[in-house]
C-alpha cells in the first residue's frame, strides 16, 4: 500500500486549499447549523407521516398544548430561539431561511471545489478506506483512546483508522444525505417530481431524516472540536494525541508536529474571528432585517434559478392520502364586511379581477360554480414545516384567464384578503403569471368534497401546488394584475414578506 501512496505517507503537510476549504467550510458549515435549528424553531415537531396530526409527531421541542377550544393556527407553534444558538436568533424563521440558503450556496461551492481537488490531488486515499480491515483497525482504535492509550504514531496516515473512517462518513455520505433531504422538502421539486419525496418516505420524513443528519454532524464536530481542545490543554507531546497535535498544526500552518504554540494560537483566532462573524451578522439581521433580507435574498434568487425550479406541478395523492385532519395558519377575516357576507351565504360575495387586464371581473360565487371545475389531491407545504394532504375543488386560474385577457404588460397577479395579515393590514401575496398560469393553480370553494369550511378560507381561496402554503391567499377578495410589484404597499410581494421577511420566491 505504502508504495502506491508514498506522498501521503512522507508528506503530511498540508497543501494550502485543504486548509483554505477547511476553514471556509467551518464558517459556513456553522451558519448552517445555527440558521437549521432557527428554522426548527418555527414548527419544532418532526413527523414520519406527512399528516402532521398533533400527536403523532415522534420527537417535538415545545411544551405547547394545542387548545382545543378555540381555533389554533401554527404560527402559534414558533418558539424563540436564543441568538447564541440560531441564526439570527428570537422568532424568525424568515431570515433563518434566508441565512441557511445563502450558507449553502458557499458551503456547497467550496465543498465542490474540494472534493474535486481532493479527487484530483490523490488526498482522497486519506479520507476513503480502500480496504475492509479499516473496521477492525477502527475499533482497535476506538479502544487504544478509551484506556487513555496512543495509537502508534505509524497509524497516522496522516490520520487514525478512526478519523480515516469519520472524515470519510462526513464528507462522502453525510453532506450528500443533508442536501439530498433537504431537496426532498421543496414544494417545487416534490411538485415537478413527486416519486423523489416518496423515495424518501415523504417530506415528513425528509424533514425528520434532515434533523437526524443535523444531529450527527453536530456530534462529530463535538468530537472533532473536544479532541482538538484536548491537543491544546495537554501540549504538544502529551502521548496519546500525538497524531492530533501533527493534525493540529497541519490543518492551521500546513506543518505537521513543528511549531505547535503558534498552531495552537492561530487556531483560536481563526475560530473567534468567525464566532465573531455570528454574531455580527445575527446583531444585524436582528437590528437591520429588512437590509439584510433584500441582500440574502439576491442569492436566495440565484439558488432557485440554479434549480431551474419551473412552474410544472404534478401532484396527484389518492383519495385513501387524504390527511383526516388538515392544518390551519392564518385567522379568518375580523371585519364587518365580511362578517356581514358570511351572515348572508355569502350570497353577496363578489371577487373583483382587476388591474392590467382586458376585461375586469366582478364574480359571483354561482359564476364561479358556472365555470368548470377541476379537483386535486394535493399536499399542502407549509413554510414553518409541516404539510396535510387534502382534495381541492374550484375553477382553474386559467378560466379566468380566459375571461379577463391579461394585457401583455402584466406580469404579476396581487391576491388580496378579506382578512388582515399579523400587522393588521389586508393579507396579501404576489405569484408571477407563470405561476399562476400552472395547471394546477385553482380558486378553490370546496375541500374534500365539502363547501370549504371557514377556518380554510371561505368562500374562496388560491391553490397554488409548487409554492409554500403562505402564497395560497384563503378568504380571497380581489385579484390585480400589475406589471411589478414594486408600487404594490411597501413593495415586498406580499404580507408575509413583509411582516416576516420570507422570501418572494416560494418553490423552496
Ligand atoms: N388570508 C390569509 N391567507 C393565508 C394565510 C393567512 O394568514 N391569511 N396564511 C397562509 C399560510 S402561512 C398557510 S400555510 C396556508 C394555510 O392554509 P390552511 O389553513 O388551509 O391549511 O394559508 C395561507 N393563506
Ligand atoms: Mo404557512
Amino acid at each position: 500500500m505504502h508504495i502506491f501512496l508514498p506522498h501521503l505517507v512522507l508528506a503530511t503537510d498540508f497543501p494550502p486549499w485543504l486548509r483554505a476549504t477547511h476553514w471556509v467550510n467551518v464558517l459556513f458549515f456553522g451558519f448552517m447549523v445555527r440558521s437549521g435549528i432557527q428554522i426548527l424553531g418555527s414548527y419544532p415537531r418532526l413527523y414520519w407521516n406527512d399528516h402532521s396530526k398533533p400527536g403523532t409527531e415522534w420527537l417535538k421541542f415545545t411544551r405547547r398544548k394545542i387548545p382545543q377550544d378555540r381555533l389554533w393556527i401554527t404560527l402559534e407553534e414558533e418558539v424563540e430561539v436564543p441568538p447564541v444558538i440560531g441564526q439570527p436568533g428570537g422568532n424568525n424563521l424568515g431570515l433563518g431561511r434566508h441565512w441557511h440558503f445563502f450558507a449553502a450556496l458557499f458551503w456547497l461551492a467550496n465543498g465542490i471545489v474540494y472534493v474535486v481537488l481532493l479527487i484530483v490531488s490523490g488526498n482522497w486515499m486519506a479520507i476513503v478506506p480502500t480496504s475492509w480491515s479499516i473496521f477492525p483497525q477502527m475499533w482497535h482504535t476506538f479502544l487504544s483512546y478509551l484506556t487513555f492509550h496512543a495509537p502508534p504514531a505509524t497509524d497516522f496516515t496522516p490520520y487514525d483508522p478512526l478519523q480515516k473512517v469519520s472524515y470519510g462518513f462526513v464528507v462522502f455520505i453525510l453532506a450528500p444525505f443533508q442536501i439530498l433531504t433537504a431537496a426532498a422538502q421543496s414544494p417545487a421539486i416534490e411538485a415537478q417530481f413527486p416519486w423523489y419525496s416518496r423515495l424518501w418516505g415523504g417530506r415528513q420524513a425528509a424533514r425528520s431524516l434532515h434533523f437526524i443528519g443535523l444531529v450527527l454532524f453536530i456530534g462529530f464536530v463535538f468530537v472533532h472540536t473536544l479532541l482538538i481542545i484536548l491537543v491544546c490543554a495537554c501540549g504538544p507531546h502529551s502521548p496519546a494525541l500525538v497524531g492530533y497535535v501533527g493534525n493540529l498544526g497541519d490543518i492551521v500552518l500546513g506543518q505537521h508536529l513543528t511549531h505547535h504554540t503558534e498552531a495552537v494560537l492561530l487556531g483560536i483566532g481563526i475560530v473567534v474571528a468567525i464566532l465573531l462573524i455570528y454574531a455580527i451578522t445575527s446583531f444585524l439581521s436582528l437590528s437591520k432585517p429588512r437590509t439584510i433580507q433584500h441582500a440574502l435574498g439576491a442569492f436566495y434568487h440565484k439558488l432557485v434559478r440554479l434549480l431551474s425550479l419551473g412552474t410544472r406541478s404534478h401532484q396527484k395523492y389518492t383519495a385513501a392520502d387524504i390527511s383526516d385532519y388538515h392544518l390551519i395558519n392564518g385567522a379568518p377575516p375580523s371585519s364587518p364586511e365580511f362578517l356581514n357576507e358570511l351572515w348572508r351565504d355569502f350570497t353577496e360575495y363578489r371577487l373583483e379581477v382587476r388591474g392590467l387586464v382586458e376585461r375586469p371581473l366582478c364574480l359571483t360565487l354561482d359564476d364561479l360554480f358556472a365555470m368548470p371545475k377541476q379537483t386535486q389531491i394535493v399536499q399542502h407545504n407549509c413554510i414553518q414545516g409541516w404539510s396535510s394532504i387534502a382534495e381541492w375543488g374550484g375553477v382553474p386560474m386559467r378560466e379566468i384567464f380566459a375571461r379577463c385577457k391579461p394585457l401583455d404588460t402584466a406580469k404579476y397577479a396581487v391576491f388580496t384578503s378579506y382578512s388582515e395579515d399579523t400587522a393588521g393590514r389586508p393579507y396579501y401575496e404576489v405569484l408571477d403569471l407563470d405561476t399562476v398560469k400552472h395547471p394546477q393553480a385553482l380558486l378553490a370553494y370546496e375541500m374534500n368534497n365539502q363547501p370549504l369550511p371557514l377556518a380554510h378560507g371561505a368562500p374562496l381561496r388560491l391553490r397554488v401546488e409548487n409554492q409554500l402554503g403562505f402564497k395560497m391567499v384563503k378568504w380571497l377578495k380581489s385579484i390585480e394584475f400589475v406589471e411589478t410589484y414594486a408600487t404594490v404597499r411597501a413593495g415586498d410581494g406580499g404580507s408575509r414578506e413583509e411582516n416576516k421577511f420570507y422570501e418572494v420566491e416560494a418553490g423552496i
